[in-house]
């Protein structure tokens, strides 16, 4: 851990349908017409357009959490405990953990991702996810993030071995930043350079990551969306605002 903050925002990916194992372990825990949320931590606002899954790790043990009387975050407990100093749930300090799910339980679970085109998404496994950072869970754009990518396309080979269906994820990428040398696809196109074969790859997804962050946000310039044209250094914010604005992002620092 760094000794300067990270501010993350937080994408409120409201849950449409629980997988069925789910469904089961929350019968009569929440309240009719409760609202639940998934909330991955991104540094990457900008690319939210491209959301084609939602990664939960199936190892970690993930809580929910009330925020009000009709709204609920699911998240790891650290992530709940940071935002009760945030001004996230009404009482400082406070962070009602109404039930706990494993990731495992949840795969299969379809979530709404905002600013996508997909509009609704398939949470998957990722089991390289770090119970400490962030809140635990993590959106996947595979575009613009090489460890996505790798990821995408493994359960995409491996669906069975991961117990998902293939449907549930999709190679058809949406291109949302141009990057010059690394043409629409900064991410498969440096996964494909390095030959990363799977999402083990560590050391260079580690390389190919800290790449496509530093060219995408000094060289990228948006091709999708509200802000098309604009370079990615002024599109971040302007993304990130229109988040907050519409009440679809939370700002969550650590
Ligand atoms: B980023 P930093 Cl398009 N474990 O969001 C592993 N990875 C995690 C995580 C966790 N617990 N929590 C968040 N992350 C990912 C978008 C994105 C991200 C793109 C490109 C690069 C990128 C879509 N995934 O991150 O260690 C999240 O993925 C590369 C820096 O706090 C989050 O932003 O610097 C980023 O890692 C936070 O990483």
């Amino acid at each position: 851990e760094g000794v300067v903050a990270q501010e993350y925002t937080g994408i409120k990916c409201r849950v449409e349908k629980w997988s069925e194992k789910a469904q089961q372990d929350l019968f009569g825990k929440l309240p009719d017409g409760a609202n639940v949320y998934m909330i991955p931590a991104t540094l990457r606002p900008e690319t939210m357009y491209g959301q084609s899954n939602l990664f939960v790790s199936p190892n970690i043990v993930y809580g929910i959490f009330k925020v009000s009387d009709d709204a609920y975050f699911f998240m790891t407990d650290k992530a709940a405990r940071n935002m009760a100093f945030q001004d996230i749930f009404p009482k400082w300090g406070e962070f009602p953990r109404v039930t706990s799910l494993k990731g495992s339980d949840v795969i299969g679970s379809l979530v709404n991702a905002p600013l996508s085109r997909q509009g609704n998404v398939y949470v998957v496994p990722m089991e390289t996810i770090k119970e400490t950072k962030g809140t635990g869970v993590v959106t996947s754009v595979p575009s613009d993030s090489p460890d996505d990518y790798a990821m995408t396309v493994e359960l995409n080979k491996k669906a069975e071995f991961y117990g998902i269906k293939p449907e549930w994820v999709s190679l058809d990428i949406l291109p949302i930043i141009e990057t010059p040398g690394y043409g629409d696809l900064i991410a498969p196109a440096l996964v494909k350079r390095m030959k990363i074969n799977s999402p083990k790859d560590a050391k260079q997804l580690a390389e190919a990551k800290e790449q496509a962050y530093k060219l995408g946000f000094y060289q990228g310039k948006m091709i999708h969306g509200e802000f098309t044209g604009k370079p990615v250094q002024e599109a971040k914010g302007l993304v990130r605002q229109s988040l907050l604005d519409s009440g679809d992002a939370i700002v969550y620092c650590e």
